[in-house]
């Protein structure tokens, strides 16, 4: 509370009362703002819709105690059905390839094995989330577009989706930095697809433009 009730002077018993102020600390009020702000979307695979309608918003937040009241609300992604997703993306984007900011870009894609559900899912997206919010990435921050989890009965996937495929710099300072936040062993390639190649793609693997 910011202010309390009028109260006696202190010493003077029977003194007239005066109305007092006690003003709180902002720490203790004033929530800590992100750099941007987030949108998360929930897909749910119902074969009956189209692949669009099955994107729902879940809701937005720009604050670090907003982000952890939704994270700590939502269910952790090993907990989700097959064929489900969650988009975090900057407001304004859309978590899908024909979005003008996503339409000449690409994702660093991480691809776990059946076990890694188990042991890193859910460590590897919460890590993906903070790296996002927090900006971790320099300059290079400016390019995320957003981050997407795919839960699949074939292996799970974890992408970072950036805004222009053509920008390697930024691209490489986000791909070795994300490898580097997950852990992931220095001999495991991670590899950077266009959305271009990966929505035109004929067999089951896309071409990397770029390997960490
Ligand atoms: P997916 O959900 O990204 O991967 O794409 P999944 O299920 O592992 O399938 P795979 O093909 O990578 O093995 C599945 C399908 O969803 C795609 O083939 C598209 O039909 C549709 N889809 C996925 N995305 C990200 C988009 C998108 O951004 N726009 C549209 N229009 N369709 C998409």
């Amino acid at each position: 509370m910011a202010t309390s009730e009028p109260r006696k002077t202190e010493g003077e018993e029977g003194a007239t009362e005066a109305p007092v102020a006690v003003v709180a600390s902002p720490e203790q009020y004033v929530k800590h703002p992100l750099q941007n702000r987030w949108a998360l979307w929930y897909f749910k695979n119902d074969k009956s819709k189209s692949w669009s309608e099955n994107l729902r918003l879940i809701a937005k937040f720009d604050t670090v105690e907003d982000f952890w009241a939704l994270y700590n609300h939502i269910q952790q992604p090993s907990k989700l059905g097959f064929g489900c997703d969650y988009c975090l993306f900057k407001d304004g984007i859309k978590p899908m390839w024909e979005d003008d900011r996503n339409k000449l870009g690409g994702r660093w894609l991480i691809t776990l094995s059946k076990q890694q559900r188990h042991n890193d899912l859910d460590r590897y997206w919460m890590e993906t989330l903070l790296c996002l919010i927090g900006e971790s990435f320099d300059d290079a921050s400016e390019d995320i577009c957003g981050a997407v989890v795919n839960v699949r009965p074939k292996g799970d996937k974890i992408a970072i989706w950036t805004v222009n495929c053509q920008n390697r710099e930024a691209i490489m300072t986000i791909g070795q930095q994300y490898k580097e936040r997950l852990n992931v062993p220095v001999k495991s390639l991670i590899g950077y697809q266009s959305h271009d190649d990966t929505s035109s793609k004929s067999g089951s693997t896309t071409k990397n433009m770029y390997t960490v």
